[in-house]
């Protein structure tokens, strides 16, 4: 056996799902994420949303799955609030936001860096020309509140896949709306098993530069074209390697913001809604066309699950996970149970039809989901050689040790719960960077935060 089939075989997917951060909390600043819209102005509870992320990163390591964990985000962002001319000790920056513009205050605590589905775009090694595996932040530009996110994530990343010999780092695209980047929610990798060479779809909602103009009229489409091809050029990756779709505007307009809110895929499974791509049937014939294995599409028709249904169940955020023995486990959010029509499409349609879908696992992540976001949302994919798993920064691959630090971790400093009024409380920055700072050392990562860096 070569060198090349040693490490295919034991390569594996790594889910590095987001620790919530201690600020979660309501604050509706996604246009066109229907749930950030719709709960807008709730009371949050940061411990039960980190709680809820920690029991799903353990139930899927104790069944088998690798599990990892990125650390959140240094909220609230002072550094962002005197960048835009508040002034005076930290109490008084967070004190003249609340009064004068707490759209900004909001902004600076999200702790949006828990879905890491929008940390960056990821290759891994066995599609790298130079067999190494690359990496770009995505740099969130359509929101503020997101757009703080890419330099601590670049940190992040760079720090647990430090090793030069196996993990590539790229620039941050431009962040300008030519190039709006969302990072791996946009973006499919298509194979046979894991370490198989595989084909990146990469889902876009608009062209910037030419096109024919047919866009999402309501909501804006995050992903362009342009951010995605820049990132397939970043990762060497050449025209039989990549598939681009157009996500079918009406989706998007229907709460569709990111790709993954409307279709998953895990080796050769697409599952995908039929209004998920604006040309369905061009999108599976270039699939087909480059990959080395058979699609196995598994389509959701509109007649089975309404959008609204999709967008409210996140049916399609839902985590596809591959089995030792091939068969697939669909992990989906509690929501999918309320809604008639979605269960009943998981049980007669995905669970009894002619596809590798042979188990379906509830989670409760309900203090996300209220955000917009899913069991998918909250992970990021990375496919890993046993030697590149090796190879890791930090102390971030799931165990039960670990574990249990990070649960007696959320219990000493998380509040139970947070309302709007609270994000002002120079208290809650203080324990934030205590509890930031305890991380650092739980999770061996050194310094990765701007307050340890000064
Ligand atoms: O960018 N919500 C996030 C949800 C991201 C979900 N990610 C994926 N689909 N992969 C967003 O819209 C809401 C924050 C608030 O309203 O407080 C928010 O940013």
């Amino acid at each position: 056996m070569s060198g090349a089939d040693q490490a295919s075989l034991d390569a594996c997917e790594v889910n590095f799902d987001g620790l919530v951060g201690p600020t979660h909390n309501y604050s509706g600043l996604a246009h066109g994420n229907v749930a950030s819209m719709s709960h807008g102005g709730l009371v949050s509870s940061p411990k039960e949303a980190a709680l809820q992320g920690l029991a799903k990163m353990k139930s899927l390591k104790d069944a088998g799955y690798a599990q990892g964990v990125l650390p959140p985000q240094q909220r609230p962002d002072i550094g962002a609030l005197r960048a835009l001319g508040f002034g005076g000790d930290n109490a008084s920056v967070l004190a003249q936001a609340a009064e004068q513009a707490p759209q900004l205050l909001r902004a600076v605590c999200s702790a949006s860096s828990m879905w890491t589905a929008n940390a960056g775009t990821v290759t891994p090694s066995v599609d790298a020309a130079d067999g190494r595996a690359h990496f770009t932040p995505a740099n969130l530009q359509s929101s503020f509140h997101r757009f703080l996110e890419p330099e601590t994530t670049g940190r992040v990343l760079a720090a647990i896949f430090a090793d030069p010999a196996h993990f590539a780092h790229h620039p941050v695209l431009p962040a300008t709306p030519a190039f709006s980047d969302e990072g791996a929610a946009n973006h499919t990798r298509l194979c046979g098993e894991h370490g198989e060479p595989g084909v990146h779809l990469f889902v876009y909602g608009r062209q910037a530069f030419g096109g024919d103009g047919i866009e999402p009229q309501r909501f804006p489409a995050r992903q362009t074209l342009e951010a995605s091809q820049a990132i397939a050029r970043q990762h060497g990756l050449n025209d039989a390697q990549v598939v681009y779709a157009q996500q079918h505007p009406d989706a998007i307009d229907a709460g569709v913001f990111h790709n993954d809110v409307i279709a998953v895929g895990n080796g050769p499974v697409l599952l995908y809604h039929e209004l998920a791509f604006r040309d369905e049937q061009a999108t599976l014939d270039a699939l087909r066309d480059k990959m080395a294995t058979p699609l196995i599409p598994v389509r959701v028709p509109l007649a089975a699950v309404s959008l609204e249904d999709a967008v409210a169940s996140y049916l399609f955020n839902s985590q596809l996970l591959t089995n030792p023995d091939g068969s697939m486990t669909l992990v989906v959010p509690g929501e999918c149970q309320e809604r008639e029509a979605v269960w009943r499409c998981l049980q007669d349609h995905l669970l009894a039809g002619n596809n590798p879908i042979a188990e379906v696992v509830v989670k409760d992540v309900k203090q996300s989901m209220r955000n917009g976001g899913g069991p998918a949302c909250l992970r990021l994919r990375v496919v890993l050689s046993r030697v590149e798993r090796e190879a890791l920064g930090g102390r971030v691959l799931l165990d039960d040790a670990l574990y249990a630090d990070l649960v007696a971790w959320v219990e000493c400093h998380y509040r139970d719960s947070l309302s709007p009024e609270d994000l002002s409380d120079p208290r809650l920055a203080e324990e934030t960077l205590a509890a930031l700072d305890d991380l650092t050392r739980i999770l061996e990562l050194g310094p990765v935060y701007p307050f340890q860096m000064a």
